[in-house]
């Protein structure tokens, strides 16, 4: 399993594991340019909250790694940048550390980051095949985190062989969870998108939140086929996903009150304002961060602060003073 974890990586840093012509879509959004803003570019305040922690910006270190000597460093680089900016982090699949205990260290990034919001991670189809709330408990626990994400592939999974490929009774699984759990439970994509149908089809169960991942990104179906051949040999399959201006769209106008994650292909200031403008709380960004977690905190820190000033310069310009003016939520009635 480490050994998958590291394939994977560097998979990742490859171009082609990136959708090549599937788009996130929101290129295609227009941003709300005034030419007049009434607005001090310094003044724009990106403050929020999200799953009850303070936000200095609506941004999520995304789900990437554990397991091995190369992602505990990268998981501790990036802590050191969330905590330094006050921004969230999401971690990689914890199963490698409750299935081989020795790889928790890789994951301990609590002693870096003490103040963030931290999401632990797990897989939907490990339940269907016995996990229980027990391990949710063990996985939150061990990290400390604030809440666990459960990330669904049934893609990524089809593409390899021997993955978990029984979705079968899935739903009733993660209602019972949820249902159960007195901790906060996300639901998030790998980057092939929650769109209409699985937004209706979870409509009932009370996630703490839903990261809808969508396409236009990485393509967890593309770094699968590099993995197992060495080079794309099903380019059809790899680009099967809801783009993420669609998926967030239409997950939006199922849930609407359900605090969303926006992902996949987040890759500007610009991208996280349209996100935002489209329905989303916060977005999450996880390929662009791999090669400056090699490197060390400061350039993680710097790849943040310069996707943090374009979204400040986004608002600037559209005249909104406050992030919350897009991201707050309306109570449910
Ligand atoms: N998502 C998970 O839910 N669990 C994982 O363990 C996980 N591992 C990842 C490892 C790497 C190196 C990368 C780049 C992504 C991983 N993801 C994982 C998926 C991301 O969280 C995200 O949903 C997806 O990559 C799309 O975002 P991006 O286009 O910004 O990369």
């Amino acid at each position: 399993m480490q050994d998958r974890k590291l394939k994977h990586l560097e998979a990742c840093l490859r171009e082609d594991s990136q959708y090549q012509t599937v788009k996130t879509g929101l290129e295609q959004v227009s941003w709300p340019y005034r030419a007049l803003p009434e607005l001090n570019l310094n003044d724009v305040d990106l403050r929020c909250t999200f799953m009850g922690k303070p936000l200095s910006a609506p941004l999520l270190i995304g789900a990437m790694t554990g397991g091995t000597e190369h992602a505990a460093r990268i998981n501790r680089n990036l802590a050191l940048a969330a905590q330094e900016l006050g921004i969230g982090m999401m971690l990689g699949s914890q199963r490698v550390m409750l299935e081989h205990p020795e790889a928790s260290y890789s994951f301990q990034v609590r002693e870096h980051a003490p103040d963030i919001l931290l999401i632990g991670n797990l897989g939907v189809a490990q339940f269907v095949k016995g996990y229980t709330t027990s391990h949710i408990i063990k996985a939150i626990g061990a990290v400390k985190a604030d809440g666990l994400a459960l990330h669904t592939n049934p893609l990524q999974e089809a593409m390899q062989t021997g993955g978990d490929t029984n979705f079968q009774g899935i739903t009733e699984v993660m209602e019972t969870l949820v249902k159960k759990s007195w901790f906060p439970i996300l639901l998030k994509e790998v980057g092939h998108g929650i769109g209409r149908t699985t937004a209706e089809q979870i409509r009932h169960i009370p996630f703490a939140a839903i990261d809808v991942a969508g396409a236009g990104g990485t393509s967890w179906a593309r770094v699968e086929d590099l993995v197992a051949n060495g080079q794309i040999t099903q380019p059809d399959l790899g680009e099967v996903g809801i783009p993420t201006a669609k998926a967030l769209t239409e997950t939006r106008e199922v849930l609407p009150h359900m605090p969303l994650i926006a992902s996949g292909g987040i890759r500007s200031g610009l991208d996280v304002a349209k996100c935002l403008m489209l329905g989303a709380q916060v977005c999450a960004i996880a390929r662009p961060l791999v090669q400056p977690a090699l490197k060390g905190p400061d350039a993680v820190l710097m790849y943040l602060l310069k996707i943090i000033q374009q979204l400040k310069t986004a608002l600037f310009v559209a005249g909104i003073p406050h992030v919350g003016e897009l991201t707050q939520l309306e109570p449910p009635a």
